[in-house]
């Protein structure tokens, strides 16, 4: 049993109660939370804030060799460069380059992440991180004629995957996006997440040329298709496509171009969505309306998306970049909203039992020192994303890591 005591403890409860001066209690799961607690309890120092570690909904860390090998700028010139440089950056990317990968995470407070296959090769390398992980095995392909085979080697990964499966390991499926599954895949694939109880991740919504094509068969999409697929027809509406994911926990990325409809359906259904605004910016694709999700009640956690489009995956730095590039939202309750965003929220997203400090949650915990004393807790929000980059120190299930 660990017993800490820090200036500010964050809880991210319901109430979002920041309480100075207090004790957090823990072995694998968290205790009490109280002032003087009986018993020795280990002061983090001057200025220290304990809060429950964070969590990255959404990663592709199969692509974390690229550094400067996909074209940013421009959605669809990005997907091009993806299918040219996948593979190469596929087999460039082993032990280091994920250990790298986690480590940046580990640094930055990350407990636990969302990773998103395709290729299942990450599978040797993900399997000893020391990090919770929920590995999304994704589906995607929209030719009908390698169905079948796409469908197989989905399956021979999810089988794979769920031999590891392990407290600190979860299972999960990705279907890429409503323009580059088959619905029969789609079908299939949510038909498994229903039955073993799995969450999925889709891609949705992310660039002005999806929208167009899935609105209209039109536009930069139409002559992407031609070029690598000769398949020039959208398969799928996208209320249809939110639909799909009725009775799953879902979470949908992106959604920068989702109409009022579709956030409509998407808050029925109880969906969450995953905003990723670094990924977003690099792309090119614009910004998520926060105002209009959080209208709608759904539950959002901000992601940094794969190294294939960001440059880092600290999450401080992710949500510092939200706080200054969401210039209609107030700025304090932005970083109020943005810290629940990466903890709490995140947790749901993934199905965790973490992402707050209470009673009975996993004990995933961090702490780090601000530079000086925050005279108005109301601004503590604001100043831990301002000054913090890394973390002293990560506790997972209890274990400092
Ligand atoms: O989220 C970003 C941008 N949107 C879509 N896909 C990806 C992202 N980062 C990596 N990807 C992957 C995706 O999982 O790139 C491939 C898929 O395997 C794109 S489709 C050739
Ligand atoms: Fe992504």
């Amino acid at each position: 049993m660990i017993k800490l005591k820090a200036d500010y403890v964050l809880t991210m409860n319901k109430n979002y109660e920041i309480l100075e001066n207090a004790e957090v209690l823990f072995d694998k799961k968290i205790i009490d939370i109280e002032y003087n607690l009986p018993g020795e309890s280990i002061y983090l120092g001057k200025n220290s804030v304990l809060m429950p570690a964070l969590i990255n909904a959404h990663t592709h860390l199969e692509f974390s060799s690229n550094k400067t090998s996909l074209n940013f700028g421009d959605f669809i010139s990005w997907l091009d460069s993806v299918i040219i440089n996948r593979e190469e950056l596929f087999i460039k990317c082993k032990n280091r380059c994920f250990k790298k990968a986690i480590d940046e995470m580990k640094k930055s407070g990350i407990c636990a992440f969302g990773e998103i296959s395709s290729s299942g090769e990450d599978l040797k390398y993900l399997k000893h991180s020391p990090l919770k992980t929920v590995y999304f095995n994704e589906i995607i392909g929209t030719n009908p004629a390698v169905a079948d085979m796409l469908y197989q080697d989905f399956l021979a990964r999810l089988n794979e995957s769920e031999k590891i499966k392990n407290e600190k390991f979860k299972i999960g499926l990705s279907i890429h996006s409503p323009y580059s599954v088959h619905p029969i895949l789609m079908d299939k694939a949510i038909n498994i997440a229903k039955e073993k109880n799995l969450p999925i991740q889709a891609h949705f919504m992310e660039s002005k040329a999806e929208r167009k094509w899935l609105d209209k068969g039109e536009g930069e999409f139409k002559l992407f298709f031609e070029k690598h697929f000769k398949n020039a027809k959208p398969l799928i509406k996208p209320l249809e496509f939110i639909e799909k994911f009725k009775n799953t926990n879902t979470t949908f990325i992106h959604c920068v171009y989702a109409n009022e409809e579709e956030f409509q359906k998407i808050s029925e259904i109880d969906a969450n969505i995953a905003h990723c605004p670094v990924s977003n910016r690099l792309l090119n694709v614009g910004l998520l309306n926060l105002e209009t999700v959080k209208n709608h009640s759904i539950n959002y956690s901000v992601a940094t998306d794969g190294l294939s489009s960001n440059y880092s995956l600290n999450l401080f730095k992710e949500i510092r970049a939200a706080l200054l590039m969401h210039v209609d939202l107030h700025p304090k309750y932005l970083a109020k909203d943005l810290l629940k965003a990466v903890t709490l929220n995140a947790a749901k997203s993934l199905g965790l039992n973490n992402g707050s400090i209470e009673k009975g949650k996993d004990a995933d915990l961090i702490s780090f020192k601000l530079p000086d004393k925050v005279k108005n807790p109301e601004n503590l929000p604001m100043q831990i994303i301002l000054h913090t980059n890394e973390v002293e120190k990560l506790f997972i299930n209890g274990e400092e890591i």
